[in-house]
């Protein structure tokens, strides 16, 4: 007897409308195997299905419900907003607003653009980059991802990493032979690429904590050794925010490094949930973008003034409560929680995070790229997702995705959380 009916009936329906059921692949549970609830609602930390199941949610929309869901004042100003309009294709003063509160937050961005999507952000900065150095080739890092324009469709991690493709279909051979991809953490593959061909590349493009192959971090001194070689060779170091920005502090990754790159990209979190990326950074290199300049880059909806509303509700409620206190001691309360729940079972588990981003890999090896992250047990993993699952907890649906915390994460929510991890390992021992 199934326990969501409702659910099952949807996505039967969906499957005849929507290729593979979903709107995006990683959706699916193609890498842990079921199939996808549907969700009726959500509020703080809890998400309600279609057949009124509640459960602790640590997917949160895939980072952008920082402050839970349907947090009181962003729904508010989403509301205050529709009521003048939905959209304009017309420059708005939230639009202005958002822009120098996110200057004020991230120090080294002069000029921002939005547009609509994490995507949109990083195929717009490759563009950019490529016009304002008139260099062709880039490099990115494999199991990063930064969204699904063809360039950057290379060895991707996320959903195209889970679904066992490296590179996409559809993507031709003359775009990604521009494209190289290293090893994230490899300083030897660094210094020898560049060498080779730094004076060729156009951009680099990294998430400075890579976060689509599961979570691993920088090892100390690779970052300042990329900024120093992308430096000296004239190539525009973009640190791809989208999924980092505004929630590992104010300046997200880069402030949490010290690291000043040339061009940021943001969206998730910048946009309280709805469709918002920004690119950004110095002005020399923001000025080549259309109008001013001759790097073209447009979007009907950029700059909408409902995300901008909730976009500026986020990041003010952030500012105005000790937000990322209470995300670090969260963070590490589950972080200190879960290592202990795994030692009681002598399962080896390698608990990675970072503020309030986090990744369990079913390991005995810690992870510091994407092969390290290949050898964690998947198998075990869709396990452990489907035995939280059961136990009111839900886990982002693959091995290879991070998952978040937002201020709305009670101590219970938290008790509950090790006690559902307990209880799960215990089945699966
Ligand atoms: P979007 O186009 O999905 O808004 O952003 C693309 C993107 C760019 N850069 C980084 C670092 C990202 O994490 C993302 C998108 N993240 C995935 C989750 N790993 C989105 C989830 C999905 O594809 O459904």
């Amino acid at each position: 007897m199934s326990i969501r009916p409702r659910s099952e009936a949807l996505f039967a329906e969906a499957l005849r409308h929507i290729p593979g059921g979903v709107n995006s692949p990683v959706r699916a549970f193609r890498a842990v195997g079921g199939q996808p609830f549907f969700v009726h609602s959500a509020r703080g930390s809890r998400i309600t299905d279609v057949d009124g199941h509640e459960l602790i949610d640590y997917v949160l929309t895939w980072g952008p419900a920082i402050l839970g869901h349907a947090h009181p004042r962003v729904i508010e100003a989403v509301q205050s907003a529709a009521a003048r309009g939905t959209s304009f294709g017309i420059p708005n003063p939230a639009e202005v607003e958002l822009a120098a509160l996110v200057k004020q937050w991230v120090p080294g961005i002069d000029k921002l653009r939005f547009c609509n999507s994490g995507t949109e952000a990083c195929m717009s900065a490759i563009r950019l980059a490529r016009g304002f150095t008139g260099r062709d080739r880039i490099l990115k890092f494999d199991g990063c991802y930064h969204g699904h324009a063809d360039a950057l469709l290379v060895k991707a991690g996320s959903g195209a990493l889970t679904l066992g493709q490296p590179d996409s279909a559809g993507v031709p051979a003359d775009v990604a032979k521009h494209t190289l991809v290293l090893p994230f953490n490899d300083v030897d593959a660094l210094e020898a690429l560049f060498a080779q061909q730094g004076t060729e590349l156009a951009a680099v493009i990294v998430e400075l904590v890579p976060a689509n192959a599961g979570l691993y971090l920088p090892r100390p001194g690779y970052l300042e050794r990329l900024r120093e070689l992308t430096r000296q060779h004239g190539t525009v170091l973009i640190a791809d925010e989208v999924m980092t920005g505004f929630r590992l502090g104010r300046a997200g990754a880069q402030g949490r490094f010290g690291i000043q790159p040339d061009l940021s990209t943001f969206g998730k979190v910048i946009g309280g949930g709805l469709p918002v990326g920004a690119l950004g950074g110095r002005a020399e290199i923001m000025d080549y973008l259309a109008p001013l300049g001759p790097v073209y880059q447009a979007g009907t909806l950029s700059g909408n003034p409902l995300a901008m509303a909730a976009g500026l509700a986020t990041l003010r409620e952030l500012e105005a409560t000790d937000a990322f206190t209470r995300l670090e001691w969260a963070g590490a309360r589950l972080e200190s929680g879960m290592n202990e729940v795994a030692r009681r079972h002598g399962r080896p588990v390698q608990f990675q995070r970072i503020g309030s981003m986090f990744c369990a890999y079913f390991t005995d090896r810690p992870v510091w790229n994407l092969a390290d992250a290949m050898t964690s047990d998947r198998a075990f993993f869709a396990r452990f997702f489907h035995g939280m699952l059961a136990h009111g907890v839900y886990l982002a649906p693959s091995q290879f995705e991070a998952g978040f915390l937002s201020t709305a994460h009670s101590d219970d929510d938290l008790d509950r959380t090790l006690e559902a991890a307990d209880r799960t390992l215990a089945q699966l021992s």
